[in-house]
């Protein structure tokens, strides 16, 4: 068998240099490309689309555009340059050397980090798969593919790694990683968001705008980490992350953009009777794919998160801000839900050694950038002169991960005993009639330059193309 050369596999990890890489690689990809046949996109396999593909990490070299066939993409392994000097610069090994092998007593706390990191890439494009079939135009079509490609790519990332630096036990995980399945009974993917369905292009942007934005937070806390490979696969990671939020939070604000123009168009400011998605709507499903992507920053207070941290494994967003970089003495004040008198839930502050709150400082940072995307949602719709606002509901509404995951509240954050809830979740959150709706709207717009009526076109197109361009080539 011919080997994988560095044209077929574009890289600056010396892979020609490298034969047991090599041989894990020439292994593992076949099963890779089974894998992507079997459970990624849908049809269009054989379609030429306008894809961006990193073939260096040069300025430049990381965004080059041309007509690809997805199966032909060339997924390649690409690091942040290694800088010689880089040292630990939080938790207990500060100023130490960064480690540029797996030391053994924190081995099976990285295996975990990275397989759990991996597990959601290829987990994401199982959830999109079907969306192809009901596309609103070209450009968002080609988006999605650039996503999926993408999310492919970061698979590798995790694998390179699992391969080069974790041995037989690394290889093993890394076929796992093609095994388990998105919202599978049996073998699922490890965490929540990725096993929920993504199955309308509503749900899709929501995705891309909040889960993908978990993403960058956590590939953010990784990229610090005195694992220098580890650090610098995600720095590279972090760089195609930005696309991915760019189309979900402009995909809202196209949806929103619309709404408020068929909001003018009706006396009654009938949206579904014209066809378009309605402000509320928006709103549960902003509520719906927010609170879902709030759950995957784990517990408030975690023992594992104290532990990647003092190991120097995981730390903050941008650690270099912070001025403590030990948080060895430091607390934190995180809410606690307790029983009440009367079967009442009573909530107070406590304090918790800093380290094990890392989980939630992160979630913060999150939370901050995710209220700069609403404010933007309510700038268009400010700009059309109509009074409504969207937001984010409260951390504590429709959780099911952490000290919330017992509480039932109203998006509020107040308390609801568990009739309440019931009874009125479907204000808060999509019920089956909205599910319906909204997939009563997904027909699929294959002209060059038209969109689907639910939907604004964007304002630019990809690369410097005109948005009528032939994103995809369907014939
Ligand atoms: N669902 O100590 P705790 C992305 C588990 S997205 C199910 O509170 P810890 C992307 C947890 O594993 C970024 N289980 O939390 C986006 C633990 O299990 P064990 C993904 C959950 O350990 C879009 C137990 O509950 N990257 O890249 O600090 C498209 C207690 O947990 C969940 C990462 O997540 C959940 N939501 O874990 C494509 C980075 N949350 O040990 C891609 C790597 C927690 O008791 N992962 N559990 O069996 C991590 O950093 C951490 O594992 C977590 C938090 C963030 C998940
Ligand atoms: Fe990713
Ligand atoms: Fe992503």
């Amino acid at each position: 068998m011919a080997h994988i050369s560095d044209e077929k596999i574009p890289n600056n990890v010396n892979l020609s240099g490298d034969r047991r890489l090599q041989r894990a690689l020439e292994k593992w990809q076949p099963k890779y490309l089974e894998w992507w046949m079997e459970m990624g996109p849908e049809g269009f396999q054989a379609n030429d689309i306008y894809l961006r593909t990193a073939v260096s990490v040069e300025p430049g070299g990381w965004a080059h555009f041309d007509y690809v066939k997805m199966p032909d993409y060339r997924w390649g392994i690409f690091l942040e340059p290694q800088r010689e000097e880089r040292v630990h610069h939080f938790g207990d090994f500060v100023g130490q050397p960064a480690w540029q092998e797996v030391p053994g007593e924190f081995r099976n706390m990285l295996r975990r980090l990275i397989v759990t990191q991996g597990d959601t890439e290829p987990a994401s494009v199982e959830q999109q798969r079907r969306l192809g079939s009901t596309a609103p135009s070209l450009y968002d079509l080609r988006n999605l593919f650039q996503v999926n490609v993408e999310e492919g790519r970061h698979l590798w990332a995790m694998v390179y790694l699992l391969q080069s630096y974790f041995g037989r036990d690394g290889r093993e995980e890394a076929e796992e990683l093609l095994l388990r399945r998105s919202g599978n009974a049996d073998r699922p993917r490890i965490l929540g968001a990725f096993n929920e369905p993504t199955n309308h292009w509503l749900s899709f942007y929501m995705f891309t705008m909040f889960t993908d934005r978990d993403g960058k937070y956590q590939l953010s806390a990784l990229s610090e980490s005195g694992f220098d490979p580890l650090s610098r696969t995600c720095k590279f990671m972090l760089t195609e992350e930005a696309h991915h939020m760019f189309v979900g939070e402009t995909g809202v604000q196209r949806v929103i953009d619309r709404s408020c123009q068929l909001m003018k168009q009706d006396a009654n400011e009938d949206v579904r009777a014209q066809g378009g998605i309605d402000l509320p709507t928006v709103q549960k499903y902003l509520n719906l794919w927010y609170t879902l992507s709030l759950d995957l920053f784990g517990g408030e207070v975690s023992s594992n998160a104290s532990d990647a941290f003092a190991a120097g494994i995981k730390g903050r967003h941008r650690e270099g801000r912070y001025e403590d970089h030990s948080c060895l003495e430091a607390t934190y004040t995180v809410e606690t839900v307790e029983n009440g008198p009367g079967g009442t839930m009573q909530i107070t502050d406590k304090e918790v050694p800093m380290r094990t709150a890392m989980n939630e400082i992160l979630r913060k940072e999150y939370i901050k950038d995710c209220q700069r995307g609403v404010d933007k949602w309510n700038k268009t719709i400010a700009k059309h002169g109509i009074n409504f606002e969207l937001r984010l509901p409260s951390e504590r509404f429709h959780r099911h991960i952490g000290i919330y995951s017992d509480l039932n509240t109203c998006i509020d954050g107040n308390p609801l005993s568990a009739e309440e809830w019931e009874a009125r979740k479907g204000e808060w959150l999509p019920n089956a009639d909205d599910e319906k709706y909204i997939k009563s709207l997904m027909q699929r717009v294959t002209k060059p330059g038209q969109f689907a009526g639910w939907i604004a076109p964007p304002l630019r197109g990809i690369n410097g193309q005109p948005f009528e361009f032939e994103y995809v080539r369907l014939s």
